[in-house]
């Protein structure tokens, strides 16, 4: 392999052209795979046809994809080797995947690590994410954390067309926030009494969806702790992490309710985290609530 095939922002770039190309044979499998299936993933969650389905189309699209060496998913309790570097690529291959039945937006999401798996948000190479809404987009980046610039796609036979970068709005307007109210810790919902006074709620039960929500139009979306479940719903290395490197790539902030997400130390690969990201403003006014 040559250097720049071994170049983990080269191989990220490939890694997110490869997501692309496989992204319309994921759209159009779905019709026919919104069934459960007898299982469950890793994360004791019910999986349907449709995840399985994607979860390999991913494997077998990365699997060619030269200087990526690892792909995990959050359908797959360990991480498959795929013998071509030190990159490893952690994939949630349809995240909200309960839209499916009420046949609401979904999405593919993939963040690239520099190292082996669990990894910090801080090795990320690249991230991003597709969303199977009205028209097939990508929203992605490359680079380290610090540098990265986000940019929308149009996802076309497979093929990315540039429709420029994303940057948050600096007057928002929405928020969404998962899990059910009664299980909201007090002083999140005290939180959420103060800003839904001044932002209009749009919440659609697919992260990547509502994150979208909040880059097209600016605000915060969080699926918090939770009284039942203290560290939240979402998953780091599949959702916090390549979501904290998009949305701050965009002007934003993200936060475990105490720092950046990208700084949450890695210690499991299906590890859950409070995730919370936006505005700037609106993310130290809710780091500020829950301190
Ligand atoms: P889903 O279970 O449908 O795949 O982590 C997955 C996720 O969806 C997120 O996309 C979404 O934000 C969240 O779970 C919704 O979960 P609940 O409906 O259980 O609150």
């Amino acid at each position: 392999m040559s250097d720049r095939d071994r170049d983990p922002v080269a191989v990220a770039e490939r890694v997110l052209d490869a997501v692309a190309e496989v992204a319309p044979e994921i759209r159009e499998g779905l019709p026919g795979r919104r069934r459960y299936l007898d299982d469950e993933n890793p994360s004791g969650e019910d999986v349907l046809a449709a995840d399985v389905y994607a979860d390999e189309l991913v494997e077998s699209a990365l699997s060619n994809v030269p200087g990526a060496g690892a792909y995990a998913s959050e359908e797959r309790e360990s991480a498959v080797d795929l013998g071509g570097g030190d990159v490893s690529v952690a994939v949630d291959p349809l995240d909200g995947s309960s839209n499916l039945a009420s046949n609401n937006p979904m999405g593919t999401v993939v963040a690239v690590y520099d190292g082996d798996l669990p990894a910090s948000g801080r090795d990320l190479v690249g991230a991003g994410f597709v969303l199977y809404g009205p028209v097939t987009t990508m929203v992605a980046g490359t680079g380290s954390p610090e540098d990265a610039t986000v940019r929308e796609y149009l996802v076309a036979d497979g093929d990315r067309e540039d429709l420029g970068p994303v940057s948050l709005p600096t007057d928002p307007t929405v928020y969404g926030f998962g899990g059910r109210v009664p299980d909201w810790p007090a002083d999140f919902a005290a939180y959420v009494d103060a800003i839904e006074d001044e932002l209009k709620l749009r919440y659609g039960g697919a992260m990547i969806a509502d994150v979208s929500q909040v880059l097209t139009y600016g605000g915060v979306f969080a699926y918090p702790a939770l009284e039942s479940a203290p560290d939240g719903k979402l998953r780091l290395q599949f959702e916090g992490n390549p979501v904290a490197y998009l949305v701050e790539g965009a002007g934003g902030r993200s936060s475990d309710g105490d720092g950046s997400l990208l700084d949450v130390p890695a210690t499991e690969l299906h590890q859950r985290v409070p995730v919370h990201v936006g505005n700037p403003a609106l993310i130290e006014r809710l780091e500020a609530a829950l301190s």
